[in-house]
């Protein structure tokens, strides 16, 4: 007899598919106490990467709640904010979150359900009917006006994106996937968790990104597919340039066997990847998304993969590339990309302005520009320079210039991404200090942890008399970022 297909491999054990079933009708069980339905209720929950995560986004969905993944690496202030624009009505955390997350819970008036006791639960013996045009997910995500957004997506939408990606990359059963990043992020979510589980292949859940790990699990043998940031690449890469002659000899040969390496989220710099090319023998397939519209470009999984491109459009998804006008530009013109088809998100929650801001004639307006080139787009860059990716996470400079003016020692404030090698752009400050004030790197740091996640705190800091700034008073950013650049 054949075991059964294992569904998840994780820190917290080996599991089917008949496991997961099991534990996300408790959870769903648990959330729905003598209720038959959530009715879209937001549940917000903060579960490290594991199984007990998967069972509880599904039990979520299975009980007619709309998911809202929290950060595991966010402060207090940060998971209360979404909490609250969310208007959560339950508030799942498991063990280690909970002590931050029950004073939130409260003051926010959302029930609070624990994991381990969710898990516990009696499974739920009639589950509420799904119209695919209900809402399911809110991931928040920044942008250039504000505080992050919720972008909400159905699970209609959530299908589309999972299918346009199983198509294109040929998910198996057979697949085994390595997934080593964040759960709060479409990367993790659509493309890791979500693509190995719709195919019933089997998806291993790393607690966190650790390169000697990912090494040892690269060349086991049984992996077949990873997927990553390039800050992650630029780890591995570091690290199997650290390791001995032997150890570098097996790693190359090991992870020679998987069929399919991805980058995405950012740019992935040519250096990037020649290098994992010379070192692992593939050529990382390179693709584009964004949190609103899930994956949209991808390079060819057969075929030739061109370095600093990101492919033509993914099964189901639509493209074009306008001028300001909104006029469509000719075949090597840069343009803006805009975005169409079943796996565009639905709406900002909550934010109807903004969502139809977002649109023009039915297009989703990203705000990255691009060029076609022999049938292969090429990203050149953003629309905003307010919009900052470092390690493939996007931060906006306005919200944190908007936490850094509540500093006691600035004035006024202006910050930007600053090219780096390692992390894609690094959050870089350049402050004017009140009068007799002084500030170092540090103590900005130290005071920025409680109130910002820790890729959206300065990494350099450098203080102006007066920032530079256009005849209409506007603060000119790049010549901010030429600041850092000529340190
Ligand atoms: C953390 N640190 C940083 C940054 N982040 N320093 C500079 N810039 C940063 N961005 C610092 C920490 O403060 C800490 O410093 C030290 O680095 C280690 O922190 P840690 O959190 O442990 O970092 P890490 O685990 O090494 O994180 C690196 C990482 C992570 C694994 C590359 O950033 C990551 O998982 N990125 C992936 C993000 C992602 O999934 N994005 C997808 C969203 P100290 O030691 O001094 O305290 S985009 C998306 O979903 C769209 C749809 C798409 O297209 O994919
Ligand atoms: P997020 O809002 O976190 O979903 O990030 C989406 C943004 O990441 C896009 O708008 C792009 O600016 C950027 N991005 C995603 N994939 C790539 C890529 N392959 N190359 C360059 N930028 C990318």
């Amino acid at each position: 007899m054949t075991s059964p297909r294992r569904a998840i491999i994780a820190s917290d054990g080996v599991f089917t598919y008949d496991d997961l079933d099991d534990a996300s009708k408790r959870v769903a069980g648990s959330l729905l106490a003598d209720n038959d339905d959530l009715n879209q209720t937001r549940v917000a929950f903060l579960v490290h990467p594991s199984f007990a995560y998967a069972a509880v986004q599904r039990g979520i969905w299975r009980a007619g709640g709309v998911a809202v993944p929290l950060a595991v690496s966010h402060p207090p202030s940060e998971l209360e904010y979404v909490i609250r624009d969310s208007a959560a009505g339950v508030v799942v955390a498991d063990k280690a979150s909970a002590p931050a997350l029950a004073p939130i819970a409260r003051a926010a008036h959302a029930r609070l359900v624990l994991v381990d006791d969710a898990l516990r639960a009696t499974p739920a013996d009639r589950l509420p009917h799904l119209g695919s045009n209900r809402r399911a997910m809110i991931i928040y995500t920044s942008g250039t006006t504000g505080r992050p957004k919720g972008a909400v997506s159905t699970h209609q939408i959530i299908g589309a994106q999972i299918a346009s990606l199983v198509e294109a990359w040929r998910w198996t059963p057979a697949d085994h996937l390595l997934l080593v990043l964040p759960l709060h992020h479409v990367h993790g979510i659509i493309n890791g968790l979500g693509s190995a589980l719709a195919v019933r292949a089997t998806c291993e859940i790393a607690p966190a990104f650790d390169a000697e790990h990912v090494w040892a699990r690269l060349s086991s043998g049984e992996v077949t597919v990873f997927t990553a940031v390039p800050t992650i690449y630029n780890r591995l890469i570091a690290s199997w340039d650290a390791a001995s002659p032997d150890e570098r000899r097996r790693r190359s040969d090991g992870v020679r066997g998987l069929r399919l390496m991805m980058s995405g989220s950012a740019a992935l710099p040519v250096k990037t990847l020649e290098r994992w090319r010379e070192i692992s023998g593939h050529t990382l397939l390179e693709r584009y998304g964004m949190t609103e519209i899930g994956m949209a470009l991808s390079n060819p999984l057969n075929g030739n993969r061109r370095p600093g491109c990101v492919g033509a459009p993914l099964p189901g998804v639509e493209v074009r590339l306008v001028d300001e006008a909104g006029a469509e530009v000719d075949d090597g013109t840069p343009g803006e990309l805009e975005v169409r088809g079943p796996s565009v998100f639905l709406e900002y929650w909550r934010r109807p302005e903004e969502t139809s801001a977002a649109f023009r004639d039915g297009w989703f307006r990203t705000g990255d520009v691009a060029v076609l080139e022999n049938g292969s787009y090429r990203l050149l860059g953003r629309t905003s320079v307010d919009i900052i990716k470092t390690g493939g996470y996007k931060v906006s400079a306005l919200e944190i210039e908007e936490v850094l003016r509540t500093h006691p020692a600035i004035a006024e404030c202006a910050v930007v991404g600053v090219s780096d090698e390692d992390w894609g752009e690094c959050v870089s400050a350049a402050v004017e200090l009140r009068q007799g004030a002084t500030l170092s790197l540090d103590d900005l740091q130290q005071w920025a942890r409680p109130q910002l996640a820790p890729y959206k705190i300065p990494r350099a800091l450098q203080e102006v008399s007066a920032l530079p700034r256009n005849a209409m008073g506007k603060v000119v950013k790049p010549e901010v970022a030429g600041l850092f650049k000529s340190r």
